[in-house]
Parts: C-alpha cells; sequence; structure tokens
C-alpha cells in the first residue's frame, strides 16, 4: 500500500492521555462517585435493568491498581455512521490491553454489531492496528447499523463471547447503539455469562451527550473539515461577488454540526431545525427571512452570501412533517401500487391532490418539482418518504428565489439572486482525526480497558474536562442507564438514552442568536482554514467554539 507523507507521519503521533491514565496501569484505582438515577422514568428503568441500573459513577485516580488481574478476550464493534477517531478508540483499548499483559486478546467484529451475531471477526496484532492509527475511516474492521436488541440475538452473542472466551464486548456507537449496549449488558448480567459490555460515545452528529458526557468523538474533525470547507466557499463568493451559496451539512437530526459550523465561519444565514420547531416556522416563513438577508445585502452592493442548511431542517418544519406523514400514509400498502402503476407525473399529481388535506396540498404545491418527485421516489424499506435524502439545500434556494421574483415583481428588489449548492457531509467522516480526536478516541479506547479491568458492566467511557489540555482532562466511567428515558418509538415505549437536541437556551446557539443580525447583513466571514496536526497547540488542539462556550470559555 502506498502511505502518503501525512499518513506516515500520523502513524508516529502518540495520542495524550488523561494525566491520571499516565502513571501506568499499576497506579490506576477507581474512585466512587454518588449512585446514579435515570434522566427520567427512574421506576420504569429500574424495572428494566434491575442488574445495571442505579450503579455509582466512577472516576481514575492515581493510586495503587486493586484490581484482579486475569488475562483478558475483549471484542471490539463498530456500530453506525463513521466518525474521525474510531481508529484510535481501537488502538487505545489495545494498547492498554497488551501494556497489561502480553497474552491478552482483542477480537475486533467485521462489519458492525452483525459481525458479532455472525461470528465474523479477526483477532488483532500490532502489526495489523498499526496500519490504523491516527487515520480516518472505520475500515480497520467495518461498521454497520444493525441493532442488537432482540433476545435472539443476545442469546447468540453470549454464544460466540463464549466460545471466544471473551470476558468483555466494547460498542463504539451513537445514542441507539449505546442504548442496544446497556440492553445487552444487562442481559448477560441477568444470565451470569460473566461478560461485561461497556460503549464509546460515537457520532459527528454531536447528539450524543449530557451532563456526563461532554462531546461524542467525530463531532471536532467533522465540523472542522466542513468549517475549512464553508470557510473556502465564502473566500470564493467574496472573491467572485456573484453566488449566494446554500451549504447543506450533515445532522441526521439535531442542528449541532450547522451550529459548530456558523460560529466557526459566521456566515450570513444558519437555519437551526430546533428553533425552526420551537417557532413553528413555515418553508414560506424561512424562505422569507433568508430572502430579507439577500435584499438587504443586495441594497448594499453584496449580490452574494452563505446559508447553512442543517440535514434534518425539513423534519422540524411542522407543516413539512405533516406532509410527510400524509404521504406515508397515502403510499400506505396496496396504494404504493395504484401509485406506481400511473405513468405520467401529471396523473401522479392529481393523485397526490386527490389524497392530501388542502393544508398539505399548499405545502406540497409550494415545493419545486425535482423536490415534490422526490418525495415520492425515495421511499425506505418500510415505505416511508427518506427525509434526510431531501436535497433541502436547492429547496430553500429555490424557494428563496421565488419569494425574490414576487419583491422584484413589486420593485423590492433589484438585485441579482445566483446560486450554488452544496452537500458536506461524508466528505468529514472519514476525515485524519484531529489532534483532539486523536488524544480523544485513544484515552476512550484505553478507558474503557480501565472500567473492563475493574469489572465494570453497562458503562460509557468517559473522559471528561476537554476542554482544557490533555493533561487535565478526567478519565472515568458512566453507568449508561443514567442517561436513559421513556421514549415513543414505532408505537412502543422503549428505553433510551436521550438524544441532544441543540439547547436555544445554551450558550452556543445565545451567541449566534446575538450575532447573527449582523452577520446576515455585512460580510463577517471567517475562515478556519485546514485541521493543522504539526504546530502550535492553540492552532492544533483546540476543540469546538460548542465546547469552549458551553465551558462558559
Ligand atoms: P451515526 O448517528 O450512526 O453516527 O451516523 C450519523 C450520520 O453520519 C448522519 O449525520 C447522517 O444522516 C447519516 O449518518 C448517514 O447515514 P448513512 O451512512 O447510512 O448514509
Amino acid at each position: 500500500m502506498k502511505l502518503s507523507p501525512l499518513q506516515k507521519a500520523r502513524y508516529e503521533y502518540q495520542p495524550k492521555l488523561p494525566g491520571m491514565l499516565r502513571n501506568g496501569i499499576s497506579s490506576i484505582c477507581v474512585k466512587e462517585g454518588e449512585a446514579t438515577q435515570s434522566v427520567a422514568d427512574q421506576d420504569k428503568i429500574a424495572a428494566l435493568f434491575p442488574n445495571t441500573y442505579g450503579k455509582k459513577e466512577i472516576t481514575f485516580v492515581k493510586g495503587t491498581n486493586t484490581s484482579v488481574a486475569k488475562k483478558q478476550v475483549v471484542g471490539v464493534i463498530l456500530s453506525g455512521g463513521q466518525a474521525p477517531g474510531g481508529h484510535n478508540v481501537v488502538s487505545g483499548l489495545y494498547d492498554a490491553l497488551k501494556a497489561t499483559n502480553k497474552d491478552n486478546v482483542l477480537i475486533g467484529f467485521k462489519g458492525g454489531p452483525s459481525g458479532l451475531t455472525d461470528d465474523k471477526y479477526i483477532v488483532f496484532d500490532d502489526e495489523y492496528i498499526d496500519q490504523f492509527r491516527n487515520t480516518g475511516g472505520f475500515d480497520i474492521i467495518g461498521s454497520g447499523r444493525t441493532k442488537l436488541e432482540t433476545e435472539e440475538q443476545f442469546k447468540v452473542a453470549s454464544e460466540v463471547c463464549k466460545k471466544h472466551g471473551i470476558t468483555a464486548i466494547v460498542i463504539i456507537g451513537g445514542d441507539d447503539s449505546n442504548t442496544n449496549a446497556a440492553v445487552l449488558a444487562e442481559y448477560f448480567a441477568a444470565h451470569n455469562t460473566g461478560v461485561q459490555v461497556i460503549g464509546c460515545p460515537k457520532t459527528i452528529d454531536g447528539d450524543l451527550k449530557n451532563d456526563d458526557i461532554e462531546c461524542s468523538f467525530g463531532f471536532d474533525t467533522a465540523t472542522k473539515t466542513y468549517s475549512e470547507l464553508i470557510g473556502n466557499i465564502e473566500r470564493d463568493a467574496n472573491s467572485a461577488k456573484k453566488y449566494w451559496h446554500f451549504i447543506k451539512v450533515m445532522g441526521r437530526s439535531a442542528s449541532h454540526v450547522a451550529l459548530e459550523c456558523a460560529l466557526e465561519t459566521q456566515p450570513n444565514i444558519c437555519l437551526i431545525g430546533e428553533e425552526v420547531a420551537a417557532k413553528k416556522m413555515s418553508l414560506s416563513q424561512i424562505a422569507n427571512q433568508i430572502a430579507d438577508s439577500v435584499v438587504a445585502r443586495s441594497n448594499k452592493g453584496m449580490n452574494f452570501g452563505v446559508a447553512i442548511i442543517p440535514e434534518g431542517i425539513v423534519e422540524f418544519v411542522p407543516e413539512f412533517g405533516k406532509l410527510i406523514a400524509e404521504i406515508n400514509e397515502l403510499l400506505a400498502g396496496a396504494k404504493a401500487d395504484e401509485f406506481n402503476a400511473l405513468t405520467t407525473w401529471a396523473d401522479k399529481y392529481a393523485f397526490i391532490e386527490k389524497g392530501l388535506t388542502k393544508e398539505s396540498m399548499a405545502v406540497f404545491a409550494l415545493l419545486p418539482e425535482s423536490i415534490q418527485q422526490q418525495l415520492f421516489l425515495e421511499r425506505d424499506p418500510h415505505g416511508n418518504v427518506q427525509v434526510s435524502l431531501i436535497e433541502s439545500e436547492k429547496l430553500f434556494a429555490e424557494l428563496v428565489g421565488n419569494v425574490l421574483k414576487e419583491r422584484k415583481a413589486k420593485g423590492e428588489f433589484n438585485g441579482k439572486f445566483g446560486t450554488q449548492h452544496h452537500f458536506f457531509g461524508y466528505e468529514g467522516r472519514c476525515a485524519f482525526p484531529s489532534n483532539f480526536d486523536a488524544d480523544y478516541c485513544y484515552s476512550l479506547g484505553y478507558n474503557a480497558f480501565m472500567l473492563i479491568r475493574y469489572g465494570f458492566n453497562g458503562y460509557l467511557s468517559k473522559v471528561s474536562n476537554l476542554s482544557k489540555p490533555a493533561d487535565q482532562w478526567v478519565a472515568g466511567g458512566m453507568p449508561i442507564t443514567k442517561m436513559m428515558n421513556i421514549e415513543r418509538r414505532h408505537g412502543e415505549d422503549k428505553p433510551v438514552i436521550r438524544k441532544a437536541l441543540v439547547e436555544l437556551d445554551g450558550a452556543p446557539f445565545k451567541y449566534f442568536e446575538a450575532h447573527r443580525a449582523e452577520w446576515a447583513v455585512e460580510t463577517c466571514f471567517t475562515f478556519p482554514g485546514a485541521i493543522q496536526y504539526y504546530g502550535p497547540a492553540e492552532v492544533c488542539d483546540l476543540t469546538t467554539r460548542t465546547l469552549a462556550l458551553e465551558k462558559g470559555e
């Protein structure tokens, strides 16, 4: 394999551990904290997790290691969408295992959680691990979105663990995967399998965070990658002065990614889904708001600008959500065949018009035809509209264009409105992890081993104080059940980790809110540039503006 110079250099990078994990494994002991309660629905969660509920939070501190040494065979799984740093979680875990006992074994289950139930695996060795240190991607073992949630799967998982002599499983995933980690941990405990389960918080979306988990890994690198690209586009827009760029950024539901990119680049517009929902904004209100900025800037001679659109935005627009629900209903069961048998778009349109309520039809009629058709083309396996595939960057550009046409006709706008569209998603998920993510992930993996070594089960590997230099980071663990509540999913009450949406009274949004009126009219762009791996710490090791603002810095 031909290596790029950066790849070679990154192999040599030694990730930084939290201060208390630097003393050698024999000098790490446990400080117990308070017993925990779930964030809500305590009685129900306690009843569902009788063996793993209410455990204490713990911190690792300097002291004599009191755990009983035994040979460990650990299985690791990467679950869900890629996030920069996943390889370092694996290498941190591997290094801690081997530092304790060179006969310890790390097994990687391939292709996500199904690797465990299908027993598809590799056994890691130095040579293999070394090819992946400090690199992006999940290709070390691959990932997948299979959910481990049924009794049958758990049974098979126990048999696979027994076959390999596995003592612990580490699941690296987002809120759903870690919810499943908690359920698996409870199953293993209830069935006296002796297998521990530890989770690690991953997702570029940044929505797995709470009082205990300051951020999920990958968010830092992905948002820095998108911010670099957005900054470059801002410079291009400011140079050419002829386009409005509509840029969709990933984040399936929550708008943390969009908000962080806005804080980094100060675009003219950034939509925040959570605000749109709270204010019950309509598509036309949003389009008018953007059009106001276009007109104000045009009046100052600036017929260019940048708007960031979060991937999940349309689901937060109440009237759009209603439209989607009606479309799902309209094409349920056999009605889909009837619709698909129609050969022309005009016939299909008539079918749709007949099936939707007047209000939803009005929203549908507002959409550009390409988006209207998309709503009927892309269906998920359950027959539902795949909202994440809607090209909302084009949708809003067109809606704004329509508003401006009307304003032009009324003599309210004399400028030009040329548009470009971009979607930044996959570009950021496998980037070389920033120093922050490289260090954070390695620490999460190393720390996961410490939790295993001390016999914890159903815990999330927790590294905090992250806005400070790594030597001040604090390592420990938190029972996953503490983060859970009961939510309605697919018509059933389920225990799940509460997803973190953007808080409208939180410091990051407040900062954005205080500045966006100026950004909408003036050109206040900032250019973060590419991620830097070598150089001064204030350039290379700083994490996100979101975290800094949340910490009051
Ligand atoms: P996770 O929640 O699994 O980390 O995935 C997040 C994400 O990258 C979203 O931002 C995006 O909407 C989605 O995955 C895309 O999924 P896919 O990789 O299946 O296209």
